[in-house]
This record gives C-alpha cells, structure tokens and sequence, in this order.
C-alpha cells in the first residue's frame, strides 16, 4: 500500500510539473488552486483562519507544504543543474518563495539572476509593504505587551544566533527576531572563513601564531583606528569560537591565508564548502534544538527605552499580527550592517554612492536606525569596506580564498597590477586605478579542482575558459602576449619562491594547467565596520557615552572591532565572539533583574 507521505510526494510531483507545464488558471494564486482541492484547510488546517491568526513564521503552514510535496531533500534534483531546492540558503520556508496569496518571488534572484519558472508566476503582485506610521508604533509602544522575555536578540544572522544560543544557555528566557522570511542575514553570503589563533587545526599544520600577531594584523590592516581592547578579545576568543561552533557539529578544519594575515589562520569546511552557509545550517539547527528557533517575518521597528536610557522593551511588525510590544530586560541588537541601504551608504561615504554590493538585502541599517533613536552613540559610523572582487556588474563575491588559493589578478591588458594578497582597502584602490576600473582573476585548472567556490562561479556562467593562454587573453579582450608574459613571470616567482614584482607573500599555485579560467571583478560594498558604540562587554553606549542599561550589540551593527578596514575573516570571527558575549552579557543582566 502507498503511504501518506508517497501518495503526497505523488500528487505533489503530478501538480508541480502540471503547474510548470503551465496548466495554472491565468492568474490564479497558488492559494486559488489550493482552495479547490480542499478549502482554506487544505494549507491552514480547520481552524478559522484570519490572516492575524497565521503565526508570523509560518513553520505550521510548511509543515504541510512538505507533509504533500516531500522535503527539499524528496524534491531536489540531482546532477548539474542549478536547483533552488538544493541552494546555499539551507531548507528555508517553502513560502519564502510560493507565496500564497499573491505572485510568487524566487529569492535567489534578489541576487543572482536565474529564468523564473514558478508556478502562479502571473498571479496579481502583492500590494506594496507601507512602513508603519509613527501614531501606529506609538500605540503598540503604549499597548500591553503580547509576551515578556529576559533577552530578545534582534537578527538571526551569526551574531543573533550566537547571542540567542549563549543567552538561553546562560538561563534567560529568549526571543530571537528575525525580518526576513528565512534566517541566515549577511553572514549566510560569508565566503572565505573564521579567523582564530591557536586551535588544533592550525597546530595540526605546525602553523606558529599568536594572539599578539592576530592583533597586529587586524589593526594594522585596521590603519589602527580599531578599538585595541575588542581587538584583544577578538583574538583571545577566537578559538573558543571554533570550539564552540565544532560543538555543534560544524566543520573549519581547514586552515587558509586571508588578505592582510601572516599566517593561515582563517578557518573553514573542508573541501572549500563556502563557511557561511554551513555556519547558518549549524547555527539553525542548534537553535531549533535549544528551544530558540528564529522567529521569521517578524520585523523590530522600535527599541523601548525609557527615560534613563534604559531598554524595555522592542516594538516588533508581524507579517501577519501587525505591530505588537513585547517586554525584554535586555535587548541584543545583532540586525547587521547597512551596505544595502542605498540612501545611508551615499550619506555616510558619498564616494562609494551607487556602487554595487556583496550584500544580502536584508542588510539596510534597521539596527543602525533604531539604535540612533533610542539614543545609541556610533563609532566609526562612515568606515565602509569595498571588496575588490565582486563579480563585475552583478552582486556575486568573488571571495578571496580564490586568491588565496592562487589566483592571480590582472588587468584588462593582461598585466599584474598589486600583490593579490593585500588588505581590501589597497586591493580595491589599485583596481579602481586601472583602465576600465575593472580587473580579471585567472586561474588554471588546479585551482578550479580545489576551491569548490569556483564551480558555483561556473555555474552562474560567470567563467571564461580555454584550452590556452592565448584562447583565454582573447576570450577576455586582453593582450595575449601581455598576459603570457604576466603568467610566466608568476610562475618563475613561484617556483624561487619570491615574487619580485608585488611581493605577493604566497603562491601556492603556479597557473600552468589547463583549462585556463578568468572571471571579471570590479569593488563592491562589502562591509560597513561603522555601527553603534559598544563596551567590551558589548554593552551599546549612549551619546554621553554610557552604557544603555539592558541594550547590547553585536556583529556588523557595531564599530570599532574591524577600524577603517577590515581583514578577511574577521568578520565571522566577530560575529560568532561578540555574538555569544553579548547573549552571555545580555542574560547575566536580565537574570539580575527582578
Ligand atoms: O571575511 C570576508 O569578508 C571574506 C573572507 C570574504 C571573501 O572574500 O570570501
């Protein structure tokens, strides 16, 4: 006899490709044709249902999406082809993208550009989201509060789940927010790894580092505007970090150069799997088992702070309760920073007005925002970081582990330019100053086989490839011979193991097997290290530069760990230290509390 969950994996397969095949109603909503297989209930169970009635994640909704059409696992594809149920987001909600009600809207093209082939693809847009007014946020502000916590973190990015985690660990009861539809925020697009001194992994490799050298690296690439002291505890608490994480069944054992580093120190899965989507999985799945899952959908627009600067509370807007007040003796702010809110980014550094970003686009400056009004002091607050490699004219990282790993940077005529190796800051200034203000990583096949990174590039068709030098020079419009001479020289530095022209400090790879590859690159907002102002034990200072009672920041929403530039993987280390000192800190605090 089939079972339930056959049969529905059956129909569900049977509706999908009858929906592709383009058999929905013009117009219809996936909602419609649901109703006319089973009513409301069919998604919304028999309870009567309002849309205020809909919890605001939506999990008991894609229980039974996935009760009918099987899990991502039973759904996704196999072999090549770029599968949204198989993504680096995890097994997000199904109404992520299959919203009910109105056209559907696949995620990944807040990114990526991919056909979109959904089904209900010409049901009516959704109405257009109005901010809440100031009368309605007041009111909510005034209202009852629908539930009382110890600690509500703001963000379920890597800092938000760290400080969750640590906080229910550490006795408080705990609410984590989240705006977005699914989890993960700016840390789920990290590429290139955690930086951390004096873990097993880098022992194992008779790697000699100390706390002393993170320190110097990190404000030296800093320019020494970092603030020392978070610095220090960054590099004390970083293989704590790794330890910790490991705890959870993530994997970083392996142990690569970033940019502005002496030493490999910057940690990651093995086989080159990308760290920040295997860090959120981690981190997701730790949080569901701890009892603090991310509350999705569910936007904080207002800290409640009374008139001694002290926190009460957040105002939070519900996709589907609307606005509602809930009670917290401690608030950890962990919403990110703002490389994707277009208005803030020409405000604070006009320069960089209209530049492209490696951002997700939940990074809009909520934190920053809301921060300031409650009276928050900022550090650093216009130090934005631009990558110099994000894929030209799109808003894929080109991440530095492929230089890292050994490729090598030319310009348009084919000719090196900088050390590839060097902090972001001078990375991205040299390319600014070529022609075209672009540039090219090439790289040959060795390359493409061990950084698995690579093969994503690929499969968004952002790879030139050839059989030769020559055939690549030319597939890129550049000068062939330029280019071969570029590339032998770099493997004559190579193999003496000195490179006299960038003094690039390592070149694990020389370019010499084919196929050939390049990919195109141009700087892109990367990270804002500016953000609220924070005591070493992440407390958020005021404008008098007091501790907030109550209120706490970590990750990118703060400033003054990374100074004027941060180097590569810091920022995961940041977000997972500072993540878990303020979830300590916050619940240490609230615990204290009557
Ligand atoms: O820490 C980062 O931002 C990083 C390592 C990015 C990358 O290029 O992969």
């Amino acid at each position: 006899m089939m079972t339930k969950k056959a049969l529905g994996l059956m129909i569900g397969a049977l509706l999908s490709g009858a929906l592709i095949g383009g058999e929905a109603a013009a117009g219809q909503t996936l909602a419609d044709f649901h109703s006319k297989m089973g009513g409301c209930a069919s998604c919304h169970g028999t309870n009567a249902v309002t849309a205020a009635s809909v919890p605001d994640d939506e999990h008991a909704l894609n229980a039974q999406c996935q009760t009918c059409h099987g899990s991502y696992k039973d759904i996704r594809k196999t072999g090549t082809e770029i599968d949204p149920h198989h993504s680096h987001l995890g097994d997000i909600n199904c109404t992520s993208c299959h919203t009910a009600h109105a056209r559907p809207k696949l995620v990944c093209n807040d990114c990526h550009t991919f056909p979109n082939k959904m089904p209900f693809a010409d049901a009516p847009e959704a109405a257009p989201k109005v901010s809440p007014d100031e009368a309605a946020i007041e009111a909510a502000m005034k209202a009852e509060p629908r539930e009382s916590y110890d600690v509500v973190v703001i963000g379920a990015g890597s800092a938000g789940f760290n400080a969750a985690i640590a906080a229910k660990r550490a006795g408080a009861s705990v609410l984590l927010l989240e705006k977005n539809s699914f989890s993960g925020g700016n840390s789920m697009l990290a590429a290139g790894g955690y930086n951390a001194v004096g873990t097993k992994q880098q022992k194992a490799k008779g790697i000699t580092d100390t706390v002393e050298a993170y320190v110097e690296d990190t404000l030296k690439g800093g320019r020494g505007k970092n603030d020392r002291a978070l610095v220090e505890i960054l590099a004390k608490e970083s293989a704590a970090g790794v330890e910790w994480l490991e705890g959870m069944g993530a994997d970083l054992s392996e142990v690569k150069r970033s940019g502005g580093a002496r030493v490999d120190r910057t940690h990651r899965p093995t086989g080159g799997e990308t760290v920040g989507p295997h860090i959120v999985k981690t981190l997701r799945a730790q949080a569901e088992k701890d009892g603090v899952p991310a509350r999705l959908n569910s936007r904080a627009v207002r800290l409640i702070v009374d008139e001694n600067h002290t926190v009460r509370g957040v105002v939070v807007e519900g996709k589907h309760s609307g606005l509602y007040r809930v009670n917290a003796k401690a608030v950890v702010l962990a919403a990110g920073g703002y490389g994707q809110n277009k208005e803030m980014v020409a405000f604070y550094r006009p320069t960089f007005k209209g530049m492209t970003s490696s951002n997700n686009v939940t990074s809009t400056g909520d934190g920053v925002r809301m921060a300031l009004e409650a009276g928050a002091s900022m550090t650093d607050i216009d130090w934005i970081q631009a990558h110099p490699t994000v894929g030209k004219g799109s808003r894929i990282l080109i991440s530095e582990t492929v230089r890292g790993v050994g490729a090598v940077m030319v310009n348009e005529t084919g000719a090196r330019f900088v050390n590839e190796l060097t902090t972001r800051d001078r990375a991205s200034d040299a390319i600014l100053k070529q022609p075209g203000r672009h540039a090219w990583l090439v790289f040959d096949a060795d390359l493409y086989a061990k950084a698995k990174m690579v093969r994503g590039y690929d499969h968004l068709g952002m790879l030139k490839k050839a059989d030769t030098i020559e055939g690549l020079a030319k597939a890129a419009g550049m000068d062939p011979k330029v280019l071969e001479k570029t590339l032998a020289d770099y493997n004559a530095y190579r193999a003496k193991g000195h490179d006299d022209a960038f003094g690039r400090p390592d070149m694990p790879l020389a370019v010499a097997k084919a196929p050939f590859y390049a990919v195109e690159v141009a700087p892109g907002i990367h990270h804002t290290m500016g953000g609220v102002a924070v005591t070493t034990e992440s407390e958020v200072l005021d404008i008098q530069s007091r501790p907030m009672p109550g209120l706490y920041a970590a990750g990118e929403v703060t400033g003054g760990v990374h100074g004027f530039n941060r180097l590569g993987g810091n920022a995961v280390a940041d977000t997972v230290v500072f993540g878990r000192r303020a979830g300590e800190h916050a619940a240490k605090y609230a615990l204290e509390q009557k």
